[in-house]
Protein backbone atom coordinates (compact mmCIF):
# COMPACT_ATOMS: atom_id res chain seq x y z
CA UNK A 1 0.00 0.00 0.00
CA UNK A 2 1.09 3.45 -0.64
CA UNK A 3 1.33 6.11 1.82
CA UNK A 4 -1.25 8.33 -0.08
CA UNK A 5 -3.68 5.48 0.05
CA UNK A 6 -2.60 4.37 3.29
CA UNK A 7 -3.66 8.38 4.37
CA UNK A 8 -6.14 8.25 2.65
CA UNK A 9 -8.66 6.14 4.65
CA UNK A 10 -7.42 8.07 8.17
CA UNK A 11 -11.09 9.88 8.58
CA UNK A 12 -11.14 13.65 8.49
CA UNK A 13 -8.34 15.02 7.73
CA UNK A 14 -6.87 19.10 7.21
CA UNK A 15 -4.84 19.80 4.54
CA UNK A 16 -2.12 23.11 5.54
CA UNK A 17 0.02 25.20 3.61
CA UNK A 18 2.64 27.38 5.04
CA UNK A 19 1.81 31.04 6.32
CA UNK A 20 1.75 33.57 3.49
CA UNK A 21 1.29 30.74 1.04
CA UNK A 22 2.78 30.90 -1.98
CA UNK A 23 1.27 29.40 -5.26
CA UNK A 24 3.72 26.42 -4.98
CA UNK A 25 1.46 25.33 -1.38
CA UNK A 26 -1.44 26.08 -2.57
CA UNK A 27 -1.23 23.74 -5.21
CA UNK A 28 0.20 21.07 -3.20
CA UNK A 29 -2.46 21.29 -0.71
CA UNK A 30 -5.27 21.50 -3.80
CA UNK A 31 -4.52 18.67 -5.19
CA UNK A 32 -3.39 16.05 -2.16
CA UNK A 33 -6.78 17.90 -1.19
CA UNK A 34 -8.22 16.17 -4.55
CA UNK A 35 -6.55 13.07 -4.13
CA UNK A 36 -8.09 12.26 -1.13
CA UNK A 37 -11.55 13.12 -2.19
CA UNK A 38 -11.10 10.84 -4.73
CA UNK A 39 -10.38 8.51 -2.19
CA UNK A 40 -13.77 9.35 -0.38
CA UNK A 41 -11.95 11.34 2.21
CA UNK A 42 -13.05 14.38 3.71
CA UNK A 43 -10.81 17.57 3.73
CA UNK A 44 -10.32 20.76 4.33
CA UNK A 45 -7.33 23.22 3.13
CA UNK A 46 -6.28 25.79 5.49
CA UNK A 47 -3.62 28.21 6.09
CA UNK A 48 -2.82 30.62 8.89
CA UNK A 49 -0.61 32.98 10.57
CA UNK A 50 -0.26 36.68 10.34
CA UNK A 51 -0.97 37.52 6.91
CA UNK A 52 -3.93 36.56 3.98
CA UNK A 53 -3.07 36.24 1.06
CA UNK A 54 -2.87 39.59 -0.95
CA UNK A 55 -0.41 38.61 -4.05
CA UNK A 56 -2.59 39.31 -7.49
CA UNK A 57 -2.05 36.33 -9.14
CA UNK A 58 -2.45 33.74 -6.04
CA UNK A 59 -6.18 35.51 -5.71
CA UNK A 60 -6.45 34.79 -9.15
CA UNK A 61 -5.19 31.42 -8.64
CA UNK A 62 -7.60 30.31 -6.50
CA UNK A 63 -10.57 31.69 -8.34
CA UNK A 64 -9.91 30.65 -11.85
CA UNK A 65 -8.41 27.40 -10.68
CA UNK A 66 -11.48 26.95 -7.56
CA UNK A 67 -9.27 26.57 -4.86
CA UNK A 68 -11.13 25.98 -1.60
CA UNK A 69 -8.03 27.65 0.59
CA UNK A 70 -9.51 28.87 3.66
CA UNK A 71 -7.82 31.00 6.59
CA UNK A 72 -8.08 29.80 9.90
CA UNK A 73 -7.49 31.07 13.31
CA UNK A 74 -8.22 27.95 15.36
CA UNK A 75 -7.62 24.64 13.89
CA UNK A 76 -10.88 22.53 12.63
CA UNK A 77 -11.79 19.17 14.22
CA UNK A 78 -9.32 16.53 12.06
CA UNK A 79 -7.44 13.18 12.95
CA UNK A 80 -5.04 13.87 10.07
CA UNK A 81 -3.18 17.49 10.02
CA UNK A 82 -1.05 17.58 6.61
CA UNK A 83 1.31 20.09 6.25
CA UNK A 84 2.50 20.78 2.69
CA UNK A 85 5.46 22.99 1.48
CA UNK A 86 6.44 22.99 5.08
CA UNK A 87 7.42 21.21 7.89
CA UNK A 88 4.49 20.35 10.59
CA UNK A 89 6.86 22.81 13.58
CA UNK A 90 8.92 24.47 11.53
CA UNK A 91 9.02 28.31 11.89
CA UNK A 92 6.93 29.36 8.72
CA UNK A 93 3.81 27.45 9.38
CA UNK A 94 1.52 28.50 12.32
CA UNK A 95 2.01 25.17 14.81
CA UNK A 96 -1.80 23.76 15.68
CA UNK A 97 -1.92 20.31 17.80
CA UNK A 98 -3.50 17.22 15.68
CA UNK A 99 -3.76 13.66 17.18
CA UNK A 100 -1.92 12.27 13.19
CA UNK A 101 0.64 14.63 11.38
CA UNK A 102 1.97 13.67 8.09
CA UNK A 103 4.36 16.35 5.95
CA UNK A 104 4.97 16.74 2.37
CA UNK A 105 7.93 19.12 1.46
CA UNK A 106 10.84 20.09 -0.87
CA UNK A 107 12.95 22.33 1.81
CA UNK A 108 16.11 21.16 3.97
CA UNK A 109 14.57 18.71 6.35
CA UNK A 110 14.49 20.43 9.87
CA UNK A 111 12.89 17.38 11.29
CA UNK A 112 12.80 13.85 12.45
CA UNK A 113 11.76 11.23 9.82
CA UNK A 114 9.22 9.16 10.13
CA UNK A 115 6.87 7.02 8.12
CA UNK A 116 4.24 10.05 7.28
CA UNK A 117 6.94 12.16 6.42
CA UNK A 118 7.82 12.65 2.83
CA UNK A 119 11.08 15.50 2.24
CA UNK A 120 13.08 15.99 -0.87
CA UNK A 121 15.15 18.81 -0.94
CA UNK A 122 16.29 17.55 -4.56
CA UNK A 123 13.12 18.88 -6.29
CA UNK A 124 12.16 22.11 -7.75
CA UNK A 125 8.88 22.17 -6.27
CA UNK A 126 6.65 20.14 -3.61
CA UNK A 127 4.30 20.13 -6.80
CA UNK A 128 6.60 18.15 -8.03
CA UNK A 129 6.52 16.06 -5.21
CA UNK A 130 2.83 15.56 -4.86
CA UNK A 131 2.69 14.84 -8.50
CA UNK A 132 5.31 12.27 -8.58
CA UNK A 133 3.29 10.28 -5.82
CA UNK A 134 -0.30 10.84 -7.32
CA UNK A 135 0.68 9.36 -10.84
CA UNK A 136 1.95 6.13 -8.86
CA UNK A 137 -1.38 6.31 -6.50
CA UNK A 138 -3.11 6.07 -9.92
CA UNK A 139 -4.90 9.47 -9.92
CA UNK A 140 -6.53 10.54 -13.55
CA UNK A 141 -5.00 14.26 -14.01
CA UNK A 142 -7.30 14.33 -17.76
CA UNK A 143 -10.47 14.38 -15.82
CA UNK A 144 -9.40 16.96 -13.11
CA UNK A 145 -7.63 19.64 -15.19
CA UNK A 146 -7.65 22.33 -12.66
CA UNK A 147 -4.97 19.73 -10.32
CA UNK A 148 -2.42 19.68 -13.30
CA UNK A 149 -3.02 23.27 -14.02
CA UNK A 150 -2.44 24.40 -10.48
CA UNK A 151 0.65 21.52 -10.02
CA UNK A 152 1.97 23.00 -13.49
CA UNK A 153 1.66 26.83 -11.79
CA UNK A 154 3.64 25.77 -8.51
CA UNK A 155 6.73 24.43 -10.17
CA UNK A 156 6.66 27.21 -12.30
CA UNK A 157 6.47 30.12 -9.79
CA UNK A 158 8.95 28.04 -7.53
CA UNK A 159 11.47 27.73 -10.22
CA UNK A 160 11.25 30.97 -11.46
CA UNK A 161 9.41 30.14 -14.90
CA UNK A 162 11.19 26.90 -15.41
CA UNK A 163 14.08 28.32 -15.62
CA UNK A 164 15.54 26.77 -12.60
CA UNK A 165 14.24 23.90 -12.86
CA UNK A 166 16.68 20.91 -10.70
CA UNK A 167 15.66 17.17 -10.70
CA UNK A 168 14.35 15.63 -14.18
CA UNK A 169 11.47 14.78 -12.24
CA UNK A 170 10.55 18.14 -12.29
CA UNK A 171 11.00 18.57 -16.21
CA UNK A 172 8.71 15.38 -16.60
CA UNK A 173 6.05 17.11 -14.77
CA UNK A 174 6.38 20.39 -16.82
CA UNK A 175 6.19 18.22 -19.97
CA UNK A 176 3.09 15.98 -18.58
CA UNK A 177 0.17 17.11 -20.16
CA UNK A 178 -1.24 19.68 -22.20
CA UNK A 179 -1.63 22.57 -19.43
CA UNK A 180 -4.40 25.79 -20.13
CA UNK A 181 -1.69 28.15 -22.27
CA UNK A 182 -4.37 31.49 -21.73
CA UNK A 183 -4.98 30.34 -17.91
CA UNK A 184 -1.21 30.18 -17.15
CA UNK A 185 -0.63 33.31 -19.37
CA UNK A 186 -3.00 35.45 -17.20
CA UNK A 187 -1.48 34.27 -14.04
CA UNK A 188 2.32 35.14 -15.04
CA UNK A 189 1.10 38.17 -16.07
CA UNK A 190 -0.24 39.37 -12.55
CA UNK A 191 2.70 38.85 -10.44
CA UNK A 192 4.17 41.89 -9.91
CA UNK A 193 2.91 44.91 -7.67
CA UNK A 194 3.81 48.70 -7.87
CA UNK A 195 5.86 47.50 -4.73
CA UNK A 196 7.79 44.53 -6.22
CA UNK A 197 8.36 46.89 -8.68
CA UNK A 198 10.44 49.46 -6.34
CA UNK A 199 12.31 45.90 -4.83
CA UNK A 200 13.26 45.36 -8.14
CA UNK A 201 14.48 48.64 -8.74
CA UNK A 202 16.38 49.01 -5.69
CA UNK A 203 18.07 45.40 -6.10
CA UNK A 204 19.61 46.58 -9.34
CA UNK A 205 21.01 49.50 -7.69
CA UNK A 206 22.54 47.49 -5.45
CA UNK A 207 25.15 45.28 -7.24
CA UNK A 208 29.01 45.03 -6.88
CA UNK A 209 31.16 43.33 -8.09
CA UNK A 210 33.27 40.62 -7.01
CA UNK A 211 35.88 39.16 -9.55
CA UNK A 212 33.70 38.88 -12.64
CA UNK A 213 30.62 37.69 -11.05
CA UNK A 214 27.66 40.80 -10.26
CA UNK A 215 26.20 40.74 -6.74
CA UNK A 216 22.88 41.67 -6.09
CA UNK A 217 20.74 41.42 -2.43
CA UNK A 218 17.15 42.53 -2.78
CA UNK A 219 14.75 43.56 0.05
CA UNK A 220 12.74 40.63 0.76
CA UNK A 221 10.20 39.53 -2.18
CA UNK A 222 9.03 36.62 -3.96
CA UNK A 223 11.70 34.22 -5.46
CA UNK A 224 10.08 35.69 -8.89
CA UNK A 225 11.07 38.96 -8.31
CA UNK A 226 14.14 37.67 -7.76
CA UNK A 227 14.35 35.16 -11.03
CA UNK A 228 13.69 38.32 -12.64
CA UNK A 229 16.18 40.83 -11.35
CA UNK A 230 19.09 38.02 -12.03
CA UNK A 231 17.30 37.89 -15.82
CA UNK A 232 18.25 41.62 -16.07
CA UNK A 233 21.36 41.57 -14.52
CA UNK A 234 22.65 38.69 -16.56
CA UNK A 235 22.58 40.83 -19.37
CA UNK A 236 25.32 43.48 -17.67
CA UNK A 237 28.78 42.85 -20.02
CA UNK A 238 30.95 43.25 -17.18
CA UNK A 239 29.18 40.31 -15.21
CA UNK A 240 30.18 36.96 -16.53
CA UNK A 241 27.74 35.94 -13.74
CA UNK A 242 25.45 36.95 -11.04
CA UNK A 243 23.75 36.27 -7.94
CA UNK A 244 20.81 38.21 -6.84
CA UNK A 245 19.38 37.06 -2.89
CA UNK A 246 17.14 37.88 -0.19
CA UNK A 247 16.16 37.02 2.87
CA UNK A 248 13.66 34.26 3.03
CA UNK A 249 12.32 32.04 5.74
CA UNK A 250 15.28 31.00 7.81
CA UNK A 251 17.88 31.42 5.23
CA UNK A 252 18.60 33.66 1.71
CA UNK A 253 17.02 32.43 -1.20
CA UNK A 254 19.71 32.89 -4.50
CA UNK A 255 19.08 33.57 -8.55
CA UNK A 256 21.52 32.79 -10.32
CA UNK A 257 23.01 33.71 -13.89
CA UNK A 258 25.40 32.86 -16.02
CA UNK A 259 26.59 34.41 -19.55
CA UNK A 260 29.91 32.65 -20.22
CA UNK A 261 30.58 28.58 -20.71
CA UNK A 262 33.51 27.82 -17.95
CA UNK A 263 30.52 28.67 -15.45
CA UNK A 264 27.65 26.75 -15.55
CA UNK A 265 24.87 28.43 -13.14
CA UNK A 266 24.02 25.05 -12.14
CA UNK A 267 27.69 24.06 -10.89
CA UNK A 268 27.94 27.90 -9.09
CA UNK A 269 24.50 27.22 -7.01
CA UNK A 270 25.76 23.69 -6.11
CA UNK A 271 28.90 25.03 -4.76
CA UNK A 272 27.58 28.29 -2.60
CA UNK A 273 25.09 26.49 -1.08
CA UNK A 274 27.47 22.92 -0.20
CA UNK A 275 26.91 21.96 3.09
CA UNK A 276 24.45 25.12 3.86
CA UNK A 277 21.67 24.22 1.66
CA UNK A 278 20.82 23.46 -1.60
CA UNK A 279 20.77 24.51 -5.27
CA UNK A 280 20.97 23.31 -8.79
CA UNK A 281 19.33 24.61 -12.20
CA UNK A 282 20.61 24.70 -15.56
CA UNK A 283 23.83 25.88 -17.00
CA UNK A 284 22.41 29.46 -17.69
CA UNK A 285 20.53 29.46 -15.16
CA UNK A 286 19.74 28.31 -11.29
CA UNK A 287 18.32 28.67 -8.05
CA UNK A 288 19.43 28.04 -4.50
CA UNK A 289 18.63 28.17 -1.03
CA UNK A 290 21.03 28.73 1.85
CA UNK A 291 19.87 28.26 5.72
CA UNK A 292 21.56 30.96 8.23
CA UNK A 293 20.94 27.85 10.82
CA UNK A 294 23.84 25.61 8.87
CA UNK A 295 25.86 28.67 8.38
CA UNK A 296 26.17 29.26 11.50
CA UNK A 297 28.07 26.03 11.61
CA UNK A 298 30.20 26.28 9.32
CA UNK A 299 31.24 30.01 9.61
CA UNK A 300 30.08 30.95 13.62
CA UNK A 301 28.95 34.62 13.43
CA UNK A 302 29.27 35.30 9.64
CA UNK A 303 26.66 37.82 8.25
CA UNK A 304 24.92 35.75 5.66
CA UNK A 305 26.59 38.96 3.45
CA UNK A 306 29.58 38.32 4.35
CA UNK A 307 29.58 34.06 3.62
CA UNK A 308 28.23 34.86 -0.25
CA UNK A 309 30.91 37.30 -0.31
CA UNK A 310 34.01 34.70 0.84
CA UNK A 311 32.40 31.69 -0.87
CA UNK A 312 32.24 33.62 -4.63
CA UNK A 313 35.86 34.60 -3.98
CA UNK A 314 36.49 31.05 -3.10
CA UNK A 315 34.77 29.53 -6.30
CA UNK A 316 37.00 32.13 -8.39
CA UNK A 317 40.39 31.77 -6.57
CA UNK A 318 39.88 27.96 -6.78
CA UNK A 319 39.78 26.32 -10.52
CA UNK A 320 41.77 25.06 -12.65
CA UNK A 321 40.22 24.78 -16.65
CA UNK A 322 41.24 21.68 -18.84
CA UNK A 323 40.60 22.01 -23.00
CA UNK A 324 40.60 18.19 -24.07
CA UNK A 325 41.82 19.79 -27.33
CA UNK A 326 44.08 21.88 -26.04
CA UNK A 327 45.86 21.29 -22.67
CA UNK A 328 48.80 20.78 -21.39
CA UNK A 329 48.96 17.77 -19.21
CA UNK A 330 51.36 14.67 -19.03
CA UNK A 331 49.00 12.22 -18.15
CA UNK A 332 51.92 9.94 -18.62
CA UNK A 333 53.24 11.03 -15.41
CA UNK A 334 49.95 9.78 -13.72
CA UNK A 335 49.37 6.84 -12.19
CA UNK A 336 48.30 3.77 -13.96
CA UNK A 337 44.38 2.40 -12.76
CA UNK A 338 42.74 -0.63 -14.40
CA UNK A 339 38.67 -0.50 -14.78
CA UNK A 340 37.37 -2.98 -12.50
CA UNK A 341 35.32 -6.09 -14.13
CA UNK A 342 32.01 -4.58 -12.64
CA UNK A 343 29.05 -4.75 -14.89
CA UNK A 344 27.70 -1.62 -16.59
CA UNK A 345 24.94 -0.30 -18.72
CA UNK A 346 24.67 0.53 -22.08
CA UNK A 347 22.36 1.68 -25.20
CA UNK A 348 22.82 1.61 -28.52
CA UNK A 349 21.16 5.32 -29.62
CA UNK A 350 19.54 3.79 -33.08
CA UNK A 351 17.74 1.33 -31.21
CA UNK A 352 15.87 3.94 -29.24
CA UNK A 353 15.72 6.91 -32.27
CA UNK A 354 16.32 6.74 -35.65
CA UNK A 355 20.27 7.35 -36.67
CA UNK A 356 20.49 11.23 -37.20
CA UNK A 357 17.29 11.90 -34.33
CA UNK A 358 18.52 14.67 -32.37
CA UNK A 359 18.27 13.48 -28.77
CA UNK A 360 18.16 14.98 -25.80
CA UNK A 361 19.15 12.11 -22.53
CA UNK A 362 17.53 13.78 -19.16
CA UNK A 363 19.98 12.89 -16.28
CA UNK A 364 20.61 13.27 -12.64
CA UNK A 365 23.30 16.00 -14.27
CA UNK A 366 21.39 17.80 -16.46
CA UNK A 367 20.25 17.10 -20.26
CA UNK A 368 22.75 15.70 -22.22
CA UNK A 369 22.18 16.69 -26.37
CA UNK A 370 23.37 14.49 -28.87
CA UNK A 371 22.67 13.07 -32.47
CA UNK A 372 21.23 9.80 -32.91
CA UNK A 373 24.17 7.37 -34.65
CA UNK A 374 25.03 3.69 -35.48
CA UNK A 375 28.83 5.42 -34.05
CA UNK A 376 27.09 6.55 -30.84
CA UNK A 377 26.56 4.58 -27.88
CA UNK A 378 25.39 5.81 -24.18
CA UNK A 379 26.81 4.57 -21.18
CA UNK A 380 25.10 4.16 -18.06
CA UNK A 381 27.43 3.76 -14.98
CA UNK A 382 26.90 2.70 -11.71
CA UNK A 383 25.09 5.72 -10.21
CA UNK A 384 22.80 5.97 -13.02
CA UNK A 385 24.87 8.81 -14.46
CA UNK A 386 25.62 8.64 -18.39
CA UNK A 387 27.45 9.82 -20.48
CA UNK A 388 27.83 9.40 -24.91
CA UNK A 389 30.62 7.20 -26.32
CA UNK A 390 32.03 6.35 -29.22
CA UNK A 391 31.12 3.06 -31.10
CA UNK A 392 34.62 1.99 -31.42
CA UNK A 393 35.75 2.97 -28.10
CA UNK A 394 32.94 1.23 -26.73
CA UNK A 395 33.98 -2.02 -28.69
CA UNK A 396 37.72 -1.29 -27.35
CA UNK A 397 36.84 -1.42 -23.66
CA UNK A 398 33.84 -3.18 -23.15
CA UNK A 399 32.38 -7.02 -23.67
CA UNK A 400 28.65 -7.15 -23.78
CA UNK A 401 26.94 -9.40 -21.65
CA UNK A 402 23.76 -11.62 -22.86
CA UNK A 403 20.85 -11.76 -21.21
CA UNK A 404 21.78 -10.02 -18.02
CA UNK A 405 20.20 -6.95 -16.22
CA UNK A 406 20.91 -3.97 -15.61
CA UNK A 407 21.33 -2.75 -11.79
CA UNK A 408 18.34 -0.40 -10.57
CA UNK A 409 19.49 3.02 -10.33
CA UNK A 410 18.09 6.06 -8.37
CA UNK A 411 16.68 7.58 -11.36
CA UNK A 412 16.53 6.01 -14.45
CA UNK A 413 17.19 8.53 -17.44
CA UNK A 414 14.22 9.08 -20.23
CA UNK A 415 15.85 10.00 -23.84
CA UNK A 416 13.46 12.84 -25.64
CA UNK A 417 13.60 13.02 -29.76
CA UNK A 418 13.57 16.64 -29.76
CA UNK A 419 11.52 17.93 -32.87
CA UNK A 420 8.63 15.34 -31.92
CA UNK A 421 9.08 16.27 -28.28
CA UNK A 422 8.82 11.78 -27.94
CA UNK A 423 9.72 10.50 -24.97
CA UNK A 424 11.30 6.98 -24.04
CA UNK A 425 12.33 5.31 -20.81
CA UNK A 426 16.45 4.48 -21.61
CA UNK A 427 15.77 0.73 -19.55
CA UNK A 428 14.32 -0.96 -22.31
CA UNK A 429 17.25 -0.28 -24.59
CA UNK A 430 19.96 -0.70 -22.41
CA UNK A 431 21.80 -4.18 -21.82
CA UNK A 432 24.92 -4.82 -19.45
CA UNK A 433 28.43 -4.46 -20.47
CA UNK A 434 31.72 -5.17 -18.39
CA UNK A 435 34.82 -3.60 -18.81
CA UNK A 436 37.43 -5.61 -21.45
CA UNK A 437 40.18 -4.70 -23.71
CA UNK A 438 41.09 -1.29 -23.32
CA UNK A 439 41.18 -1.37 -19.19
CA UNK A 440 43.95 0.75 -18.48
CA UNK A 441 43.85 5.06 -17.74
CA UNK A 442 45.82 7.30 -16.29
CA UNK A 443 44.31 9.21 -13.52
CA UNK A 444 45.29 11.45 -10.39
CA UNK A 445 43.53 12.94 -7.71
CA UNK A 446 42.25 16.82 -7.84
CA UNK A 447 44.40 18.85 -5.65
CA UNK A 448 41.81 21.94 -6.84
CA UNK A 449 38.86 21.72 -8.60
CA UNK A 450 38.68 21.55 -12.30
CA UNK A 451 36.51 22.07 -14.94
CA UNK A 452 37.10 19.77 -18.08
CA UNK A 453 35.51 20.36 -21.66
CA UNK A 454 35.19 17.15 -23.50
CA UNK A 455 34.82 16.56 -27.15
CA UNK A 456 31.52 15.53 -26.66
CA UNK A 457 29.58 18.97 -25.99
CA UNK A 458 31.68 22.38 -26.02
CA UNK A 459 28.60 24.25 -24.14
CA UNK A 460 29.06 22.08 -20.88
CA UNK A 461 32.36 21.26 -18.56
CA UNK A 462 32.44 18.25 -16.06
CA UNK A 463 33.42 19.47 -12.76
CA UNK A 464 35.42 17.82 -10.30
CA UNK A 465 36.21 18.48 -7.05
CA UNK A 466 39.36 18.56 -5.04
CA UNK A 467 39.61 14.73 -4.46
CA UNK A 468 37.93 13.67 -7.56
CA UNK A 469 39.45 12.08 -10.05
CA UNK A 470 41.37 13.39 -13.49
CA UNK A 471 41.62 11.17 -16.48
CA UNK A 472 42.47 10.05 -19.50
CA UNK A 473 42.14 6.68 -21.59
CA UNK A 474 46.22 5.12 -22.16
CA UNK A 475 45.33 4.70 -25.87
CA UNK A 476 43.72 7.93 -26.37
CA UNK A 477 44.95 10.87 -24.31
CA UNK A 478 42.62 13.67 -25.65
CA UNK A 479 39.89 11.53 -24.30
CA UNK A 480 39.94 13.17 -20.99
CA UNK A 481 37.25 12.64 -18.02
CA UNK A 482 36.35 13.68 -14.12
CA UNK A 483 35.49 10.68 -11.92
CA UNK A 484 33.99 11.45 -8.95
CA UNK A 485 35.96 9.92 -6.28
CA UNK A 486 33.31 7.87 -4.63
CA UNK A 487 32.69 5.56 -8.05
CA UNK A 488 36.58 6.39 -9.09
CA UNK A 489 37.64 3.63 -6.02
CA UNK A 490 34.69 1.01 -6.87
CA UNK A 491 35.35 1.23 -10.26
CA UNK A 492 39.21 0.92 -11.08
CA UNK A 493 42.36 -0.08 -8.97
CA UNK A 494 46.03 0.81 -8.99
CA UNK A 495 47.91 -1.45 -12.28
MN1 LIG B 1 7.84 25.29 -2.66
Amino acid sequence: MTLLSDLSGRGNMVIQCHDVPDADAMASGFALMRYMESRGASVRLIYSGKGRITKPNLILMQSLLHIPLEYVEEMPRCDLLITVDCQYGAGNVRKFEAGGVAVFDHHRPEIPEGPSVVIRPSLGSCSTLIWDLMRGGGFDFSADPDVYNALYYGLFTDTCGFSELRHPLDRDLAEFMPVSWSLIKRLKNSTLSKEELDVVAGTLSSSILIGEIGLLKAAPCDPNILGFSSDIAQQVEQFNSCVVYCGYAGGIKLSIRSSVREIMASELAAFLTRDVGSGGGNIEKAGGYISLECVDKVAPGASPDDFLRSRLERYQDNFDLVYCDAHNLDFTAYGRYRKLRIPLGYARTTDIFPEGSQISIRTLEGDIDTLSSADTFLMIGISGEVYPIKRDRFDASYERMVGRDLPETEYMPVVSEKISGEKKALRPYAGACIPGGDRFVRARELARATKVFSNWDRDRYFYGAAGDYIAASESDLSDVYIINRDIFFRTYAKA
